[in-house]
């Protein structure tokens, strides 16, 4: 890993003594307010952690290390001029701050693919699961049960350096990122394939790889595997997942520990599981109307879900306030590949109805649809229709993301969080004051 390390190596002292400064220099400045609703609404809005690996803006949507998405999809090392970026080269834009050329990105592939190799106990366990056990369930007990190999763990037991907690914890998201995509492949094709195996190709990139070892050789599918390693990597660190594997890792729990727990916060269906709640809805609505349903249709297909007490999938969002540019992302790529796909015109007429529905009923804040509403759209054009499949997909690209932030939090040695919690009776005195 000598070159990233590196790279690394020579940012950090920076970004500690930044770090540093500014608590020790400025730590009693006013930087936020908390207002009940907050308290009481699941935290919403409140400032209070810090993310360098990207930024949420709720008008724009999300920036990677101040990157746009079409800026990234443009300025990363791409295998060829026609080809999606590679997402290890996002990974490592995520984690230095800086555009990798193309020998950096190769750094990292080969990298990846002399860690590769997954433990056979790791199958081991995946196969001693009940038949129904929920991918995410394999997939985040898969990685959890990695955790005996930790680097992190076992240098931290012998006694380590504050300022060298970083490097392990590299050590360790390269050795896990390096054998994801080989362990939700055999997850995939365990359960949907008839136990049979695609063996790595070496020759390929690690996001191509990951498509090849699903069984989908379409060139077209290797593109849009890494189109969407990209895009669900990082969404800042307030959401559910990289909440969740930050809050871990600052316990000092390895990469292992964290990126499991993230996965099992990433499962829920208004996080990552939204995903396959979405292209359920989109198969139940085109079943009804036996195929692409007209925009009545689908409104009163939306009323009825609503009416029913459940949710939209894949529209909303705790942030946003706008489409989601990781939506018009992989819109655009199936006005490029796929325009003619029924799931892709019912997705697209949903986008036209769906907003005024949500808006009617006055409700949500946000009418417009997220990344999970136009994924699995995607998928189901290359054949993998398993939707109980697809948070596992997610899964793969979110954990570059909270592995690039969970080694930035070691390397300014980010704190233990613990955020105070109050009981109702005191939010009620403390209404009873401001009114007195
Ligand atoms: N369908 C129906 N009602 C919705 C809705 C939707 N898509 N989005 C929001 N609402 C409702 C909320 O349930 C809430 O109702 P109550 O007041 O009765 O509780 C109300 O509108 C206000 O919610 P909000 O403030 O706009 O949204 P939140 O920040 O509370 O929640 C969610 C954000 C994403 C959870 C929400 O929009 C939702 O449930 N969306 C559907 C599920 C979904 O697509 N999740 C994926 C989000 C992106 C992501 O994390 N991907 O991994």
């Amino acid at each position: 890993m000598g070159k990233l390390k590196d790279k690394l190596a020579k940012l950090i002292p920076s970004w500690r003594e930044d770090v540093t400064k500014l608590t020790k220099e400025h730590g009693k400045v006013k930087y936020d307010e908390v207002i009940i609703d907050q308290v009481t609404g699941g935290m919403r809005d409140i400032k209070s952690m810090v993310c360098e690996t990207s930024y949420l803006d709720p008008q724009e949507g999300i920036r990677f290390r101040n990157y746009t998405i079409p800026e990234v999809r443009e300025k990363l090392p791409k295998p060829d001029a026609n080809s999606e970026a590679y997402p290890t080269g996002l990974w490592y834009l995520l984690l230095t701050g800086e555009i990798p050329t193309k020998d950096d990105v190769m750094d990292i592939e080969n990298e990846f693919k002399a860690r590769s190799a997954v433990p056979q106990y790791v199958f081991d366990v995946i196969r001693a699961m009940p038949a129904d056990t929920h991918p995410m369930t394999q997939f985040s007990t898969a990685i959890l049960v990695m955790q005996r190999e930790s680097l992190f763990a076992k240098r931290y037991s012998k006694g380590m350096k504050k300022t060298e907690y970083w490097e392990p914890m590299l050590e360790d998201s390269m050795n896990l990122l390096a054998k994801l995509p080989t362990i939700a492949a055999y997850i995939y094709r365990h359960i949907y394939k008839g136990d049979t195996f695609i063996k790595a190709d070496p020759a390929l990139d690690w996001g191509a790889n990951f498509a090849h070892m699903m069984g989908v050789d379409n060139p077209e599918y290797k593109n849009l595997m890494r189109l969407y390693l990209i895009l669900h990597s990082d969404h800042e660190s307030g959401n559910v997942s990289a909440h969740t594997g930050h809050l871990i890792a600052t316990a000092l729990s390895d990469a292992y520990y964290s990126i499991s727990g993230a996965m099992d916060g990433l499962a829920g269906p208004l996080h990552g599981l939204a995903n396959q709640e979405c292209l359920k809805w989109i198969v139940d609505l085109m079943k009804l109307y036996n195929g692409v349903p007209t925009k009545e249709q689908i409104e009163k297909f939306a009323n009825d879900t609503l009416n029913s007490g459940k949710v939209i999938p894949g529209y909303g969002h705790a942030v946003l306030r706008k489409t989601d540019p990781r939506y018009t992302a992989q819109r655009e790529f199936a006005l490029k590949y796929l325009p003619e796909d029924p799931i892709f015109k019912t997705v697209s007429n949903v986008f036209e109805v769906v907003p005024n529905v949500l808006l009617k009923a006055g409700k949500a804040k946000n009418p417009w649809p997220n990344v999970d509403a136009h994924s699995g759209a995607l998928q189901c054009h290359y054949g993998v229709t398993e939707e109980d499949f697809y948070t596992v997909l997610f899964g793969v690209s979110r954990a570059m993301g909270i592995s690039a932030q969970i080694v930035w939090d070691r390397t300014v040695g980010a704190p233990l969080e613990r955020p105070k919690s109050v009981t109702v009776q005191m939010l009620k005195d403390a209404v009873a004051a401001a009114n007195k």
